[in-house]
């Protein structure tokens, strides 16, 4: 039934008094909130457990999204869009004297996730649920989420992120669908009696995975999906053997903390061990469900079950479907892998090869060592049959376990049927250089699948004055086809749509303002270019080069203070992993660069530099439809796609970028004349690599602005720096510039150049900012996933007509 504002402000009222035994007038926000989060959820309870009975009954097939990271941020606002009852909340609310925004803020962020990868299964979920696609995510309950960021003298300091202190209204935990994990111990294989191996434990570790459930609530059509993270407890029998509180202490640590490294964790015990209890607990939960509500025969898994595999976390889903199906329920290792390898698909997130997982056969034999056979028992087929066809040298290099350790990039290719890469350039890359070998032995394994984002949220959603001016204009369709976004195509030249885009872009950058000046005490006005970095920070994303264009402006300034440059906002939003050195000398670094410059007389406000704490997702809310220039400057072929250059161009802002990983994409949708492109192709970086010619130190002797600027960072012109400037100068040029920022500083630095003359003719601005508006549409996770469905899961939407005859 509809909800009316009557019914619903009774309703509210109403729970309030069963919660709390309290009336409106006395309750606090934290109260409100919770109630308001029961409400939602009695909104949706009935959808879900039909959607699910429905996916049972048709006996749907289903994918599974094993992602050891989700990053869905806070949910209220998207429950109550996707419900189709965020406007009538916020009146009725209204009504009562109560502020959603107010509520909402209430909400901890859900921050499972260290970035793009996180926050793209997060995506994937709205997504996959607005499509009506039959898709549950899968993976761990972190007691605590990314770490909290402050500043402390400029430094980076991390504190615990407790978002579950009170508690999580969304989540259903769901005892009975509590399974074991098995870890450490001895497995050895005895024959039975009818001449098969069978794998006997000695010593193992029982966990417990209890589960629980948060409800992915499709866009208006009544779906309702399931993302199921998982929670480590010590079973019944096995309390005996955890008397000491140290003991327990341990076992419970293991979904304690998401790692805050979105690198490859280096012979990390407990990292491998997470991985593998939530794959052997999803897994197991899914053969349980087949088995008891699909009825099928075991060897029809891959009709009715596909499994995802985001990045090479969940790679033992290999090893541990192959357990299942040969171990216990007693296939051959021929159908198991028949099996196997249809039911699973891949994507690969980055080709930086210190990223790419790797483990020692010691850890993974001692911590796992039932996988472990597995694994080298998959490695040794593979010999076996390929070296039939290729020559040995391929085969040695493409095989599972080599040089003493087991590469999880080659298991997820050979256990899997899809490989695919998240943008165009990306895929290419992977099939051209990086997995170049598996491409030969493989070719047809290979595809692209270019990411997205869920445009609800990251347009509707965090932007109401631009969602408002756009249903003016070309009506309100593009809220379920992005791609009607192209509509406004045909404003480009009308004054009117432009002043409205102006208008609502004026909006953004006020309550972004007022944001600063309340968080950091510094004003900074709405006339200026905001000019938006936000990413993790990594040396590759070249933060660095935007701080040495800063320090550029900043001495042209000081040494011209009549220049007419557009005045500048410079905002960053960046988290370091712990142990990343460098990354933390880099904030320090635009940390006091920010400090010399905001508080210089002699530039009087013509640049400031803001560099927000704790980016998160609720902060990318805010800062993203602020944003007019969208820095997209990574050294060309290491971002493997970027998410936030699409979320950026979505609001409106401009594209400063490299001819790197979607930007490449982004370029094609909106031509040459609407983004400012720069720097060395991906080719010119691969054959500095081949012939070894790139001098840093000759850049720096040659070009005089390099020398000023990066002489800056040790002659004491930016204070509190004495080690760190020394550290970036010395990476720089002892060092020779690992990812070529000196060499692309001046091509940098004319893009920026044009963009200050571009920004300073309104409408020549304003109408490059509708057509990126305009052409956003394509980039839109529902394409994406609907893509994924189509070519690789074989899934079908659930009001499809086909699926209604199946
Ligand atoms: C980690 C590390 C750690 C060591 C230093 C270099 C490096 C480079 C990348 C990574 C990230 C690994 C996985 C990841 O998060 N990839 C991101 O996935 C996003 C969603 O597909 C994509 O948009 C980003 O470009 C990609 O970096």
């Amino acid at each position: 039934m509809a909800l009316d504002k009557e019914m619903f402000k009774k309703e509210l009222k109403q729970r309030l008094r069963e919660n709390y035994a309290m009336e409106l007038e006395d309750a606090t926000e934290q109260e409100l909130f919770y109630t308001l989060g029961t409400l939602v959820k009695a909104r949706y309870s009935d959808a879900w457990g039909d959607t699910w009975k429905y996916y049972v009954n048709k006996k749907k097939k289903q994918v599974y999204y094993f992602s050891i990271e989700f990053l869905p941020g806070k949910m209220l606002k998207s429950n109550l869009l996707n419900l189709g009852i965020l406007d009538m909340t916020r009146e009725a609310l209204a009504d009562l004297g109560i502020d959603l925004e107010k509520l909402a803020e209430v909400e901890k962020d859900m921050a499972l996730g260290n970035g793009g990868l996180g926050r793209l299964a997060s995506c994937f979920m709205d997504s996959i649920a607005s499509c009506a696609l039959p898709g549950n995510g899968n993976g761990i309950r972190y007691d605590y989420g990314l770490f909290k960021q402050r500043f402390v003298d400029g430094y980076q300091v991390e504190l615990p992120d407790e978002w579950l202190q009170s508690g999580n209204i969304w989540e259903v935990r769901r005892e009975s669908k509590a399974v074991n994990v098995r870890v450490g111990g001895h497995v050895y294989l005895t024959k039975t009696n009818n001449g098969k191996l069978k794998p006997i434990y000695e010593n193992e570790r029982v966990l417990r995975a209890v589960p629980y459930d948060t409800a992915m609530v499709g866009y208006e059509n009544n779906v309702v999906n399931t993302l199921r993270l998982w929670s480590v407890e010590i079973p019944d029998f096995e309390e005996d053997k955890y008397q000491s509180i140290q003991g327990r202490r341990e076992l419970e640590d293991l979904t304690a903390v998401l790692y805050p490294d979105d690198s490859n964790e280096h012979g990390r015990l407990i990292r491998l061990t997470q991985e593998y209890f939530f794959v052997s607990a999803g897994i197991q939960s899914i053969i349980r469900r087949y088995k008891k509500r699909i009825q099928k025969p075991i060897q029809k898994l891959s009709e009715y079950v596909s499994i995802h595999i985001n990045d090479t976390h969940p790679a033992l889903c290999v090893p541990e479907m192959m357990r299942i199906l040969v171990d216990e329920e007693d296939l051959s290792w021929e159908q198991a892998w028949d099996i196997t390898v249809k039911v699973m698909s891949y994507t690969n997130h980055t080709i930086m090869a210190e990223a790419l997982e790797k483990w020692t056969i010691e850890l993974m034999r001692r911590t796992l060592p039932r996988m472990y056979q597995i694994i080298e028992e998959i490695d040794a087929r593979y010999v076996r049959s390929m070296q039939e066809i290729h020559p040995h040298d391929l085969v040695e290099r493409t095989r599972i376990i080599r040089d003493g350790q087991v590469h999880m990039a080659h298991l997820s290719i050979i256990g899997s049927h899809s490989t695919n890469g998240v943008a165009k350039l990306h895929s290419d890359l992977l099939k051209f250089v990086v997995l170049h070998d598996f491409y030969i032995i493989y070719p047809d394994r290979f595809n692209n699948k270019t990411n997205g984002i869920a445009q609800r949220r990251w347009l509707q959603i965090v932007n109401e004055p631009l969602a408002h001016v756009l249903d003016e204009t070309i009506g309100k369709t593009w809220k379920q086809d992005s791609g009607d976004l192209k509509l406004l195509m045909n404003y480009q030249s009308d004054q009117v749509v432009l002043d409205r885009l102006a208008k609502a872009k004026k909006i953004n950058k006020q309550a972004l303002a007022d944001y600063i000046a309340e968080t950091t005490g510094i004003e900074v006005g709405t006339d200026a270019i905001f000019d938006v970095q936000i990413k993790r920070l990594h040396a590759y994303k070249r933060q660095l080069l935007n701080l040495l264009h800063i320090m550029k402006l900043y001495q042209d300034l000081k040494e011209n203070p009549g220049s007419n440059m557009q005045k500048r906002v410079f905002i960053f939003g960046a988290k370091a992993a712990p142990s990343y050195h460098y990354a933390k000398v880099i904030i320090k670094c635009i940390n006091e660069a920010a400090n010399l410059i905001n508080n210089d007389p002699d530039i009087n406000d013509r640049i400031k530099v803001i560099f927000l704490e704790n980016y998160n997702v609720t902060l990318a809310e805010k800062i993203i439809p602020a944003a007019d220039v969208s820095e997209q400057i990574s050294l060309a072929s290491k971002e493997a796609s970027g998410t936030s250059n699409m979320k950026l161009m979505l609001n409106g802002a401009v594209t400063l970028a490299t001819l790197d990983g979607a930007n490449v994409e982004i370029r094609d949708a909106v031509g040459d004349d609407n983004i400012y492109i720069f720097g060395l192709t991906e080719k010119e970086v691969y054959e500095y690599y081949e012939n070894q010619g790139y001098s840093a130190q000759q850049l720096y002797d040659e070009n005089p602005v390099i020398r000023r600027v990066l002489n800056a960072f040790i002659d004491g012109t930016i204070p509190n720096i004495v080690y760190e400037g020394r550290e970036i100068f010395d990476s720089l040029i002892k060092h020779n510039d690992e990812y070529f920022l000196l060499r692309d500083f001046d091509s940098y630095v004319r893009a920026q150049e044009e963009i200050d003359k571009a920004y300073g003719d309104h409408t020549f601005w304003q109408r490059m900012s509708l057509i990126n508006i305009a052409n956003a549409g394509r980039f839109s996770s529902d394409e994406t996933v609907r893509r994924y469905a189509e070519d690789i899961w074989k899934i079908e939407p659930k009001d499809s007509l086909v699926a209604e005859k199946g």
